[in-house]
């Protein structure tokens, strides 16, 4: 019999997919059709103290080969997120809930207002958004990211995540794993945000295609998945107490199974459900069981982390 579930701090997910944050998260009606959906957990948009309504539209555009957004954080402020963790049914599925205070003393509230509910769901400290004019990102500021996470830590008191940017240089790998593993209660690392600040242009019109920043944007998709997988594995082989959600470049249970081959225990998926919706969780589960299958994999442990070198 085929197992392919998963846990997390102490809670189990019975699928080990799940929405990226700022995918179909927004509202109560999306996050309610992703807990009807196959999917084995789901994270909400990431929050900031007051609701936000973002960039300037269009600020999302599909392409060939993935997508480039510039939302700009909008969302209906952390206080409706903290509403619905209250309603949330956590014996169906564990709840994600994202946070990106626009300062660490927005984090430090917000993460006190959901410690002081006591609640189970699992904070996942976003540190990557590329597309708040002005607001360099925290996880490229290696220095301000540690002292974040060492006051973000010492408030909050319980284990929580981290969702980082992609790294592009081993010598930031390291500096990062280090980071890291000095602060216990970072429990999993979520690799990887969107490629931030790409350009993609229209021959025939000649021009960017989304507003924001004169079409500056993070990009999603195809385009990203080779560095998704390395960001996962590189973190996978430095960080051995902490658990890697991969994120990046999945939209069939092939790229599901390469992010669990490079260690990831849990996998996300953006732009192909921004693109396809909630329905995409079967398809995608039910890809990965019969790639599972054919290689007589019974459970996830058969094979995550182990993906060969030469
Ligand atoms: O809202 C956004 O523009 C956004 C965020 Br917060 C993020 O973390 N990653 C992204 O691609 N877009």
């Amino acid at each position: 019999m085929m197992d392919i579930s998963t846990e997390l701090l102490g809670q189990n997910l019975d699928n080990p997919l799940m929405n990226a944050s700022g995918v179909h998260c927004r509202s109560y009606k999306e996050l309610e059709e992703l807990m009807s959906s196959a999917a084995g957990s789901l994270v909400t948009k990431s929050a900031t103290i007051e609701r936000r309504m973002g960039n300037p539209e269009p600020r999302y555009s599909a392409t060939p080969l993935g997508s480039i957004n510039s939302m700009g954080l909008p969302n209906e402020g952390y206080e409706y997120y903290l509403e619905y963790a209250k309603k949330h049914d956590y014996k169906k599925k564990p709840l994600f809930v994202s946070l990106a205070g626009l300062s660490l003393e927005d984090n430090l509230k917000m993460v006190l207002a959901f410690k002081e509910t006591g609640l189970p769901c699992i904070l996942e400290v976003n540190f990557s958004c590329p597309n708040v004019p002005g607001k360099p990102q925290l996880g490229y500021d290696i220095e301000a990211m540690e002292r974040a996470l060492h006051k973000i830590a010492e408030a909050y008191g319980k284990p929580f995540g981290v969702k980082l940017p992609p790294y592009f240089d081993i010598a930031h790998f390291d500096q990062v794993a280090e980071v890291l593993n000095g602060v216990e209660l970072v429990e999993f690392v979520t690799c990887i945000n969107s490629i931030g600040n790409a350009l993609v242009v229209d021959t025939e019109s000649e021009s960017v295609v989304i507003k924001p920043k004169n079409g500056f944007g993070g990009i999603g998709g195809d385009y990203v998945l080779p560095t998704a997988l390395a960001n996962v594995n590189a973190f996978y082989r430095r960080c051995p107490k902490k658990k890697v959600i991969g994120c990046g470049g999945v939209k069939s249970g092939n790229e599901v199974f390469q992010h669990i081959l490079c260690g990831a225990s849990i996998v996300q998926i953006g732009t192909a459900l921004y693109e396809e919706g909630p329905e995409l969780f079967e398809r995608v589960t039910k890809e990965f069981q019969e790639i599972m299958q054919r290689k007589g994999y019974n459970s996830l442990k058969d094979f995550r982390g182990k993906v060969k070198t030469m």
